[in-house]
């Protein structure tokens, strides 16, 4: 690749809240997807810097903390190393997993409130919040519950209703009561609060959307239903003690903000460029190339990858935080966003004993089922249902019957038939070419699919290049031939290993491990295991060096039995 068409990448996906370990939909919808591209452009040869970082502030941090008797700092240090093993299990592959509480993020923060308030958009307002005499403090956000104003569910939280699924105000809650001690000793207290001015900057933010023509769709409609129904200035700061502290231009705490911090979903995403700084710490990197467009951020594709719940605050809020600045902040350039991963059509939940978490998931099998299954499956045009049967389908005839079949029946072959060695005679012919044609084709349409973020389609596309990889064995019959024509049954067989390191190098970006695992065997070079071109197919089918040594890999994936999904429709729920 000649250095003009190296291009350089950023990827951040959502940063995963830190109360508690992630279920598998909120893997599949940002996390997953991302370290997929990631490594796909990895293997293109780009320059990929892949960010991601747990978000730890606001009130269910504090609020499951106080659930788990620890201290705040304490309980975020301890799920943030919980998140980054699960990160690790599945092997995503973050260039950086931060931590949104770092100080990069805390310097960040406050200066953005700094440039912004100068430039006029955020103002001191008062506003009424919810105290709790007998608590002695004012209840924000999920420190307050009650009765929905909308729909008279009598558990909704102070910022959203579980029932109706409509935002709230603390404020418009009946009969109140805190989710501290339970206290309905409340009242309504004026406070200063900063406001950040985003009506002002509508205008900006519609006009940078509708000029965004490479965000895929869902991203976009939802984007403009925001904008349709008009940007309200909102409160960027909560009564909190953890969190990033609210502080005047000279670093000192801001009168009367003493106990106040931002607000958590205005630091959060300021928290991917922090992320970016505290890599660039760790690994003398240079964080400003990526991020400022006067420090040669100009030429980054920036991407990322979120569930579309979050679509709203990265593409108004946090634009109204950047753009507001009037400093040359890097700004989205596509904008990947999934709808739900559900669990039978409904809702993944702890309590109810309904579907897998991170961490259970590694316990039943390895991290490259759940990532085939995911990806095959993504819940892209509409939401997708998790279903034991669905997956046990897949799992069994795409990877233990498409693909692993295909790697152990070419691979023993050559161990018996042919001194495991990759034999050097006989010619290619109609076989071979058609097999050609087919890996071009498919090539190009999994690069294409991987580029439009189409991560259905990419993985459709990937299995019926395996797919046409057993075909092409039951076309040229190296077995049969082998009886009178063992030049003939030859050519087969080097075709058939050299679609196995095929194989195995595109899988690299669905199913990483098993990926490696082929190629080692093979003893393939990590220089050869680049994303290969469509154009070079022909030649592509006969490069690996004849007489080379051929190992047969251990069987690469286990059967999934009906028993076991018996057990686990026990465990985590299923059909009923
Ligand atoms: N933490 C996602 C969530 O928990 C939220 C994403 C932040 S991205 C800056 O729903
Ligand atoms: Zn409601």
């Amino acid at each position: 690749m000649q250095p003009s068409e190296k291009r350089r990448i950023l990827i951040t996906s959502a940063l995963p809240y830190i109360n508690g370990i992630k279920h598998l939909g909120n893997l599949a919808g940002s996390m997953l997807p991302a370290d997929v591209y990631a490594r796909f452009q990895r293997l293109r040869g780009h320059d990929v810097l892949y960010i991601c970082a747990t978000d730890e502030h606001g009130t269910p941090a504090e609020l499951a903390a106080q659930a788990a008797g620890i201290s705040v700092q304490a309980y975020c240090d301890e799920q943030h190393q919980v998140q980054r093993g699960a990160g690790e299990g599945f092997t995503l592959s973050y260039d950086w997993f931060g931590r949104s509480s770092s100080p990069e993020n805390h310097r960040l923060t406050q200066h953005f409130a700094h440039v912004l308030e100068e430039k006029g958009l955020i103002e001191e307002r008062v506003s009424k919040q919810v105290y709790s005499i007998d608590d002695g403090r004012f209840l924000p956000d999920r420190y307050v519950e009650g009765t929905c104003p909308h729909c008279e569910y009598e558990k909704a939280r102070g910022d959203q209703c579980d029932n109706c699924g409509r935002l709230l105000d603390p404020v418009d809650l009946k009969n109140p009561y805190s989710a501290v001690s339970g206290s309905t000793n409340i009242e309504i207290r004026d406070t200063a609060h900063l406001f950040l001015k985003q009506s002002e900057m509508q205008d900006d933010i519609r006009a940078w959307v509708e000029a965004s023509t490479e965000w895929p769709q869902l991203a976009k409609s939802i984007a403009l239903k925001w904008l349709d129904e008009g940007l309200r200035d909102r409160a960027i700061t909560r009564d909190l003690k953890w969190g990033v502290p609210v502080t005047a231009p000279d670093g000192s705490p801001r009168p009367g903000f003493e106990n106040k911090v931002f607000y958590v979903w205005f630091d959060a995403p300021i928290e991917y460029i922090a992320a970016t700084e505290e890599w660039a710490k760790a690994t003398q990197g240079d964080w400003q190339s990526w991020w400022r467009k006067d420090q040669g951020a100009e030429d980054v594709e920036y991407v990322q990858f979120m569930g579309k719940d979050n679509v709203a605050f990265h593409t108004v809020s946090f634009p109204v935080t950047i753009f507001g600045s009037g400093e040359p902040w890097k700004s989205v350039d596509k904008l990947k966003a999934f709808n739900w991963v559900t669990w039978y059509g409904g809702k993944f939940s702890t309590s109810n004993k309904r579907g897998v978490f991170m961490d259970q998931a590694l316990e039943l099998l390895p991290a490259d089922y759940w990532r085939w299954y995911l990806m095959a499956n993504a819940p892209e045009g509409s939401d997708a249902a998790f279903t034991w049967e669905g997956f046990q389908a897949a799992i069994n005839s795409d990877l233990a019957n498409v693909l692993g079949n295909f790697v152990n029946r070419i691979t023993k072959y050559t161990v018996s038939k042919f001194d495991g060695t990759l034999p050097a005679t006989g010619t290619p012919g109609e076989d071979e070419a058609w097999m050609a044609e087919e890996l071009k084709s498919s090539l190009t349409k999994i690069s294409e699919h991987y580029e439009q973020m189409e991560f259905r389609k990419a993985a459709a596309e990937t299995r019926a290049l395996w797919a046409a990889g057993n075909e092409y064995l039951t076309r040229a019959e190296p077995w049969v031939k082998y009886k009178n024509d063992v030049d003939a049954a030859a050519v087969g067989v080097r075709t058939g290993l050299n679609l196995v390191v095929l194989f195995a190098i595109v899988a690299q970006p669905l199913i990483p491990t098993t990926a490696k695992a082929i190629l080692d065997t093979l003893g393939i070079p990590e220089e050869n295991r680049k994303w290969p071109s469509a154009d070079e197919a022909s030649a592509l089918l006969d490069a690996l060096p004849h007489g080379m040594a051929i190992t047969a890999p251990p069987v690469l994936f286990q059967k999934i039995e009906d028993a076991m999904i018996e057990e686990w429709t026990e465990r985590f729920g299923g059909e009923n």
